[in-house]
């Protein structure tokens, strides 16, 4: 556990404020979707006694082609959900809205960052306009020779066409792989190789505060580094966005604009079966190598359709917009900005800039333009602004918001208090929702007009989630006030199908017992009133400004620098980042003899290599060098040392094991860069 974790639990246990449900008549809305704590309890029963009939009702809201025969078929850790049903899941995202005649209502709004020196550019596509341009990239697929079932690599700014890109996947039959922007060419060269992926959607680069990242640069580098490897990228496309050179590999590289030109604005939905997949999305986990995350397409839809309208109450026809402020290049981006809001019916942002830039009244000032009514962004984001100051939002119009939601890592009461008066205006219900990239979707969290706040807990269940907090040996459920393992003991639509081409990895990681329980990765408690309070990681993942990273990842990048001889990296307690990355790394002679000459220099190159081989976001914030690290006798890292001395904190640990103290001792005394 990080310190930060350990303070978020410190507080959240001192933690008794209580905010209870509101009528939604205060908040300008008709009704609550789930009306009340005796409708959440009975449907959340009957989801649970009955999931075959509650999950068949949600199911048949949407278009199938072909009728579902059965809604679950369950052996642990297999799931099939609606065998037998036909669906696709852009049909049911636009040609479905259309079909009703809300065709000419605004599907999707995007905001793209002001080009140095211009003015913001606003895009709004209709249900219309938005399936045209779908269509076309559809078609621009299928004369690219891609196929149902073909992995399409997605790299992308937060353009429109980013959102085309994964539509019209999922409108051919063809898994997207949304690779983060942030991410380096060698995540790319890793997730590429891993997913066989032949083709390679892209960017010529993207706007960051107002430079350049260069998308295509890193994907032409990928592409090299594939090429060497036996596993030539066949075609990249690429989005012209920000106007920067690039390199053009003729053949190989293809204009989106010249591929959607003469395509005819229709191309048929292709049949899916409830279980083909829908995407993979790579996740860190506790080895080096990030796992392609399976999601299949009816159990997908149905969870993020029923989620997003439960969790954020969403109603059409009411003038609701809502804004996500995450990449969709992370599961959240896929989950509550495509997948889950367009089959809803209510206008979706996108945002393709930064908090701050160009200055950080942006997010306000995006609210007030659009009239958002619904706004969703992660715990760091809002101790940004805590930070920044409220002088950036008073003066700003916030009266459109009325929910308001967080996710990617647990909230301190502190900025849960700051989010709900300056921004919620002590109006807006506040929903903490926990769930991960395996889930699909919520699977823990308060639902407006139902459940009352706790500040810091992601509270109850969502319906049909039957979540518990066993013992990490036994897999018993502990008392309420004790901590535990999160596991969910039923399955959901929404849950993951697999580690793509892991399947012993998906067993060991997720089902180590003979329970058929999930196995989520977070410690947790829940209280007496059955309020469900997230502790954190408890395995070598870590959540960094609500970016997921494995720390061994970090430690391969350091270690595969000449410079490091070994390293270990740890969680540390950052004031906006929540956790931030501390490394200790053992210097090679010669790199040790330059370091004392010039320790930024090669400071600074470390720090340059872990963004080349994973990204800029996984650089180490606190690096330490010493000539060992603290070791059992067995020769293993203990790294609940290394937590203390990155955080500042003597824990007076039990340090029996350890087999030569005084390196401890050095750690602590040594300089951090
Ligand atoms: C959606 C997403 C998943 C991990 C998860 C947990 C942490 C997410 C949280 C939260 C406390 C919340 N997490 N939401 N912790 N409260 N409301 O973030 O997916 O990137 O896969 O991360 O994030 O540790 O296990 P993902």
């Amino acid at each position: 556990m990080t310190d930060p974790e350990r303070q978020n639990i410190e507080s959240s246990l001192h933690e008794t404020r209580v905010f209870p449900p509101r009528p939604a008549a205060e908040l300008g809305m008709s009704h609550w979707v789930v009306d009340g704590r005796e409708d959440y309890r009975e449907q959340h029963r009957r989801a649970i006694e009955d999931p075959e009939r509650f999950w068949g009702a949600v199911a048949s809201e949407l278009d199938w082609f072909e009728p579902f025969s059965r809604v679950l078929d369950w052996k642990a850790p297999d799931a099939k959900w609606f065998d037998g049903g036909v669906t696709n899941v852009c049909h049911n995202a636009l040609d479905r809205q259309i079909a009703a005649g809300h065709g000419d209502e605004v599907a999707l709004i995007w905001e793209g960052e002001p080009t140095p020196g211009g003015q913001p550019e606003v895009l709004r596509f209709t249900y219309r306009e938005l399936h045209a341009e779908v269509c076309r990239f559809a078609r621009a697929l299928d004369a690219l020779g891609v196929k149902k079932g073909d992995v399409v690599t997605i790299y992308m700014g937060m353009v429109p066409e980013l959102a085309i890109a994964v539509l019209a996947c999922a409108r051919i039959g063809a898994p997207h792989s949304v690779i983060f922007g942030g991410f380096s060419a060698q995540a790319i060269v890793d997730r590429v190789q891993d997913a066989s992926s032949q083709v390679i959607v892209t960017c010529d680069g993207s706007w960051r505060r107002g430079g350049v990242v260069p998308l295509k640069a890193n994907v032409d580098q990928a592409c090299a580094t594939l090429e060497a490897k036996g596993h030539p990228v066949r075609d990249v496309v690429v989005v012209r966005r920000v106007g920067n050179d690039v390199d053009w590999h003729a053949g190989r590289d293809k204009e989106w604009s010249d591929l959607v030109a003469d395509q005819a604005p229709d191309r048929a939905p292709e049949p899916m079966a409830a279980e083909d997949m829908l995407f993979l999305l790579y996740t860190s986990g506790s080895t080096g190598k990030p796992k392609g995350i399976v999601h299949t397409t009816g159990g997908y839809m149905v969870w993020t359709y029923f989620t997003a309208r439960a969790t954020f109450n969403l109603l059409p026809d009411e003038g609701q917009v809502y804004w996500c402020t995450a990449d969709i290049g992370w599961i959240t981006g896929h989950s509550y900005i495509l997948y889950g809001l367009l089959p809803n019916r209510v206008p979706t942002i996108m945002y393709e800039g930064a908090p701050n830039a160009p200055d950080e009244g942006r997010f306000w000032e995006i609210i007030e333009r659009h009239k958002v009514t619904h706004f969703y962004t992660a715990p760091t984001a809002i101790r940004a602004f805590m930070k920044w100051g409220d002088k950036h939002v008073t003066g700003k119009d916030l009266s459109s918001l009325k929910v308001l939601g967080t996710v990617g890592e647990p909230i301190n009461p502190e900025a849960w208090a700051w989010y709900h008066r300056v921004i919620g205006r002590e109006r807006c219900p506040i929903v903490d929702t926990w769930w991960q990239t395996e889930t699909g979707g919520h699977m823990l969290t308060p639902l407006p007009g139902v459940t009352a706040t706790k500040p810091g807990s992601c509270t109850t269940p969502m319906i049909g989630v039957d979540a518990a907090i066993v013992d990490a040996g036994t897999f018993r459920e502990v008392e309420p006030g004790g901590g535990g393992l999160l596991v969910i003991r039923r399955p959901w639509p929404g849950m993951l199908r697999g580690i793509h081409g892991d399947r012993q990895r998906f067993v060991d990681t997720y089902w180590h017992n003979d329970r058929g329980y999930y196995v989520a990765g977070d410690g947790a408690r829940q209280d007496e009133d059955g309020f469900f309070w997230i502790m954190g990681r408890v395995d070598d993942v870590i959540n960094v400004s609500g970016h997921r990273i494995g720390t061994m990842e970090v430690e391969s990048a350091l270690v595969g620098h000449p410079a490091v001889v070994e390293a270990a990296v740890v969680g540390m307690p950052h004031e906006i980042k929540g956790t931030g990355i501390a490394a200790f790394c053992t210097l090679e002679p010669h790199w040790a003899a330059k370091f004392d000459a010039d320790p930024k220099a090669v400071t600074d190159a470390l720090r340059a290599h872990v963004a080349k081989e994973i990204g800029p976001f996984a650089k180490p914030d606190a690096l330490r060098f010493a000539d060992g690290l603290p070791k059992t006798r067995s020769g293993k890292i203990m790294r609940r040392l290394l937590r203390d001395v990155a955080a500042g904190i003597d824990g007076h640990q039990d340090t029996t094991t350890l087999e030569d103290r005084g390196v401890l001792e050095n750690l602590r005394a040594c300089q951090v860069y």
